[in-house]
């Protein structure tokens, strides 16, 4: 056994650097070149290489500690070590560090390795060498790439990059826990076990809530009941509605629209309509003034992208209408609106109704809306708060149109008023950008001339 004491190189700095990470523990075998332990100077993290092979025996530092080069840092036992680095042979300089550190020594056959001074500064090699820095800073700043290449972006010791690589791990999307954002061993097996979840169970964001679970109640307790099993468009619904509603943070805009001009042509047309078997509801106007509204503002007809760091603006204009049928609600999807008639349109709402109705629509039939509206206005009521249909980020309700006053300037006219009730998902969308949205619908309801516009 020859035990073997490794010194600290040359840190390239006069000033004691703080020991943030040790990567090794004795018992361990040691690779030459492999790292020991990491120091953290003011700009950045070096990593402190084993200058041979062997096991290591002890640490002779820890976590916290200030060391400067040429302090001990570990005892090694490597039998090969004085043949495989023959420049090793004593030199005046090694005497002279050998009686300035006695207790290097710890037994007959032990070999000292040579203790950095002035120069030669570093240990095993006669020449002098340099640290491998890491190159990270605590500021460095945290990139969205995905490639492991953008891991030397982030702020974490060479330990840590080393795992990161052989588990492909991108520390750019690791929040680091430590001091000043730095990410440790730990936040990646955290990161792992989290996209380990989110594969087991679709998305981790159900699993982040840990909601409690509702107590089940007997409610034959109370009084008669029925048990009517659901839907199995109720059920997908159900599941679709939470997830939405748990994943998009909602806030909904109310507006109104004058529509009383627009109601005057609607009912101008309607006869025209009728003889072709065809209902010109106001649903019809509201599609091209949802769309109307989407050209002039993009990042309502976008999505964002798995990652949630991207916004994908769509250049097509697919409305998803909420249809309410006997056994659930269905959003088949209206394609292309800005390239179609008002009577195109009218035809394949009718449809489309028909189909979902019957329980016809296929699954395509339902895909690919880049905007959703949920319309109520033939029912009643004042306002809602629709859910976003996810991946979409906004959806307009519509609710019924009412007669009432209005002050011009001198007197109350009645008008016929559209409540119009945008849900807008926060993360995407500001509040400023959702008023500016549904006043620009209410604008070109109230004259639909800007519609050719
Ligand atoms: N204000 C006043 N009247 C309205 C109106 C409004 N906003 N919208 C429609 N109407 C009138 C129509 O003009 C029609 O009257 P007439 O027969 O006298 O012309 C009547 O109400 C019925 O219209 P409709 O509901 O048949 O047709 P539509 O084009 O407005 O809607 C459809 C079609 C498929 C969207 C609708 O039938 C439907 O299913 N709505 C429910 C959607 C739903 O459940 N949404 C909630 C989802 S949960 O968020």
């Amino acid at each position: 056994m020859t035990i073997h004491t490794l010194y600290l190189p040359d840190t390239g700095s006069a000033n004691a650097l703080e020991v943030i990470e040790i990567l090794v523990k004795p018992g361990d075998a040691i690779a030459e070149n492999q790292a020991l332990l990491t120091l953290e100077s003011d700009k950045a993290t070096l990593d402190v290489p084993a200058l041979l092979a062997g096991t290591l025996v002890a640490l002779k530092v820890k976590v916290g500690d200030k060391i400067k080069t040429g302090d001990p840092i570990a005892e090694l036992d490597s039998d090969a070590a004085t043949t495989e680095q023959p420049s090793t042979t004593s030199t005046a300089n090694d005497k002279k560090t050998k009686s300035d550190t006695p207790t290097t020594k710890l037994d007959d056959a032990a070999t000292e390795i040579k203790k950095p001074s002035e120069t030669p500064v570093a240990p095993v090699v006669t020449a002098p060498i340099s640290i491998p820095v890491a190159a990270s800073t605590p500021n460095s700043p945290i990139s969205n790439s995905t490639a492991s290449d953008s891991n030397t972006e982030v702020y974490a010791g060479p330990g840590v990059r080393r795992m990161a690589r052989l588990l492909g791990v991108d520390l750019t999307r690791i929040q680091g826990s430590g001091d000043k954002g730095r990410i440790n061993k730990n936040d990646i097996q955290v990161h792992i076990k989290t996209l380990i979840d989110q594969a087991q169970n679709g998305t981790s964001a159900n699993k982040g809530f840990n909601l409690p679970h509702m107590p089940e109640v007997d409610f034959s307790l109370f009084g008669t009941v029925e048990t009517q099993p659901l839907s199995r468009i109720k059920k997908l619904t159900a599941q679709n509605l939470s997830r939405n509603w748990l994943l998009a943070p909602h806030v909904t805009q109310f507006e109104t629209s004058d529509i009383t001009e627009m109601e005057a042509f609607r009912k101008s047309q309607a006869p025209i309509y009728d003889k072709q078997g065809l209902k010109l509801t106001p649903l019809i106007f509201i599609m091209k003034a949802v769309v109307h509204a989407l050209q002039s503002a993009p990042t309502f007809n976008a999505s964002l992208d798995a990652s949630g760091e991207n916004l994908i603006l769509k250049k097509y204009f697919h409305i998803g209408i909420a249809v309410d049928t006997p056994n659930g609600l269905v959003v088949p999807v209206i394609r292309n609106v800005d390239q179609k008639s008002l009577t195109t349109l009218a035809r394949e709402l009718a449809e489309v109704s028909l189909k979902a109705r019957a329980q016809k629509l296929s699954t395509q039939d339902m895909q690919g809306s880049s905007f959703t509206i949920s319309s109520l206005g033939g029912i009643g009521g004042t306002a809602f708060t629709p859910i976003i249909n996810l991946p979409n980020v906004a959806i307009l309700g519509v609710s019924k149109a009412t007669i009432q006053p209005q002050w011009n300037g001198k007197e109350f006219q009645p008008r016929l008023m559209l409540p119009l009730s945008l849900s807008y998902d926060h993360r995407v969308i500001d509040g400023a950008e959702a008023a500016r949205f549904t006043i620009t619908i209410a604008q070109a309801l109230q004259d639909i001339r800007r519609l050719l516009l």
